[in-house]
């Protein structure tokens, strides 16, 4: 039965949505053939059954009866249908950068003084800021020194049009999410356009059942293989030896209402058939009830060993609702357990450290490869503090060509457009110190394609944007460096109207990459 006969038999037509572009699609990646709604229709049921059989899911809380089970109302997690054109050489590029970055940020971090200076003017007039401060400067009064470090991170990156430079929007030094999903997407696109190999009568079979390539023009093959979940459950084991407990565990410190628990799951699953190791998931709030820390620093939670702790909630003033979950943070900074990440690594992710290492001469006093450093240079985005009066006037001027931001992770925070000028207004009026808060950016104008994306079970054709962000592990035990790799990627699209991204903000599609 051909592909597109094949198509017939399918329900309806997936419906296209409102503010969808309408007509045939001509896809990004293959020599324009235009794609009929039959087909693109056989190709999203394909992916949308795929992803369900495969965990490429989200969970919610809205069909479960008792807390203590997982968000078992399952939908898809948001994917594209076809991976995004990336030019090799940047891609490239992207990759070659996350050693560098990886310990550019292990370096920053051992520099306490130039932590706290760089974040004294945001400590007066931002309270989270201020809270992750004080825990910082009581390790440095303790002169509480990490000897084994640990860092995932995810680097992501815009492709700007107009200057075809490849641009760092920022370092994700905390709960870098989607290293077990997003590996999953590079897997579903690499299945849509090839079929399943079968060695009696391969060459046969491969042409009858591989799905799509061939009618879309597309090759499998130019499709990077993404081993983020691996590499970074194969780090968590690393440090897990280094700590060298084989009774200890490891606590992923998690939110209470996590939608994104299965991109945590398929780790903490990894770890356990790759490594036997065994993980624990705890709240910041459980972390305050459960936790003792003994006299020669060794953390206990719920009477259990921990030899690391993951954090994958506590990015956000959201995560700390009392007290209490500030006295979890503090007392697992003061433990042995290796943090990911410490709260040195965690204010090295600050946006405003990105603005503070953008300026002339500051990476010279952390790297000594110059390479390295002009290549970091090259990815570097204008960055600004608000007190350059010239940058402001012109961002009043023009606020369109600026994202201004505050020192927030997580998605939604950051101010676009027009609003840019009349917060500057405002705060200059004000005259206070709020500016300290933020930082400005250049806005990065990546290229626009059609793509499809596909949302609870609807294909949505829109215009849309991605945002390439590589993943690397780093893992030091006191001058030994163990683990300085790239590992593996996410691709995320979203809208081009939208100005925000994030997939768990619910702005963008998890994607892969289709280099050209
Ligand atoms: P967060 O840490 O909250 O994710 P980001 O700095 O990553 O904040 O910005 C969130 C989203 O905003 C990005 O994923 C991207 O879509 C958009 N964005 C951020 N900075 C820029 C920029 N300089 N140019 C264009 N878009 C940007
Ligand atoms: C989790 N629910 C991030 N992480 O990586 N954002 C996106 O998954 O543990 O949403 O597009 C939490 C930020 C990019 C992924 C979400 C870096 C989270 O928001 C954690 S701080």
């Amino acid at each position: 039965m051909s592909q597109l006969s094949a198509a017939a038999s399918c329900p309806p037509i997936l419906p296209l949505k409102h503010g969808d572009i309408e007509g045939t699609a001509t896809l990004p990646l293959s020599d324009y053939h235009a794609i009929d709604q039959q087909l693109l229709h056989k190709i999203a049921y394909d992916a949308l059954v795929w992803s369900s059989l495969h965990g490429l899911v989200t969970g919610d809380k809205s069909v479960e009866r008792s807390g203590s089970v997982p968000g078992v109302g399952l939908v898809h997690a948001p994917f594209t249908l076809f991976p995004a054109s990336f030019p090799r050489s940047h891609w490239k590029q992207a990759c070659e950068l996350a050693p560098v970055f990886n310990e550019l940020v292990d370096r920053v971090s051992q520099d306490g003084e130039f932590l706290q200076d760089s974040l004294s003017r945001t400590k007066k007039v931002d309270e989270f800021t201020s809270r992750l401060l004080d825990i910082h400067s009581k390790m440095l009064e303790l002169n509480k020194k990490e000897g084994i470090c640990l860092g995932l991170h995810r680097s992501d990156y815009m492709l700007d049009e107009q200057s075809k430079a490849l641009l760092q929007i920022e370092l994700n030094t905390i709960s870098s999410s989607f290293a077990g999903l997003g590996g999953l997407v590079t897997e579903l696109h690499k299945k849509l356009i090839i079929g399943r190999h079968h060695h009696i009568g391969w060459f046969l079979l491969r042409n009858m059942l591989s799905h799509y390539g061939e009618l879309l023009g597309l090759n499998s093959d130019r499709i990077p293989s993404n081993t983020a979940c691996n590499q970074f459950v194969d780090a968590l084991a690393k440090a897990w030896c280094e700590y060298n407990d084989p009774r200890a565990v490891i606590m992923f410190v998690v939110q209470a209402d996590e939608r994104n628990m299965y991109d945590q799951h398929m780790l903490s699953l990894a770890l356990r058939e790759r490594h036997h190791i065994t993980s624990v998931r705890k709240t910041l709030a459980q972390i305050d009830q459960e936790a003792e820390l003994l006299p020669d620093g060794k953390l206990f939670v719920d009477g259990q060993a921990i030899a690391v702790i993951y954090f994958r909630a506590g990015y956000t003033p959201l995560d700390y609702p009392s007290e209490s979950e500030w006295r979890a943070r503090l007392l697992m900074e003061k433990s042995s357990a290796i943090k990911c990440p410490s709260i040195s690594y965690h204010l090295a992710g600050t946006k405003k450290i990105q603005q503070e290492l953008a300026k002339p001469g500051v990476l010279e006093r952390y790297l000594e490869n110059k390479d390295d450093i002009v290549k970091l240079r090259k990815c570097f985005a204008g960055l600004w503090s608000l007190d350059e009066s010239d940058i402001t006037k012109r961002a009043i001027e023009r606020p369109e060509l600026f994202v201004m931001k505050p020192q927030r992770e997580g998605g939604g925070n950051n101010i676009y457009g027009g609003a840019v000028r009349d917060t500057l207004i405002k705060l200059q009026k004000a005259g206070s110190q709020e500016d300290a808060a933020y930082i400005l950016m250049q806005r990065i104008f990546p290229t626009s394609f059609a793509t499809f994306i596909m949302r609870s079970g609807c294909c949505h054709k829109n215009h849309a944007i991605s945002e390439l962000g590589i993943f690397g592990t780093y893992l030091r035990n006191r001058d030994k460096v163990i683990l300085n790799e790239q590992s593996g990627y996410l691709m995320r699209t979203k809208i081009s109207s939208s100005d925000e991204g994030g997939v768990a903000a619910g702005f963008a599609a998890l994607d892969s990459v289709y280099l050209t």
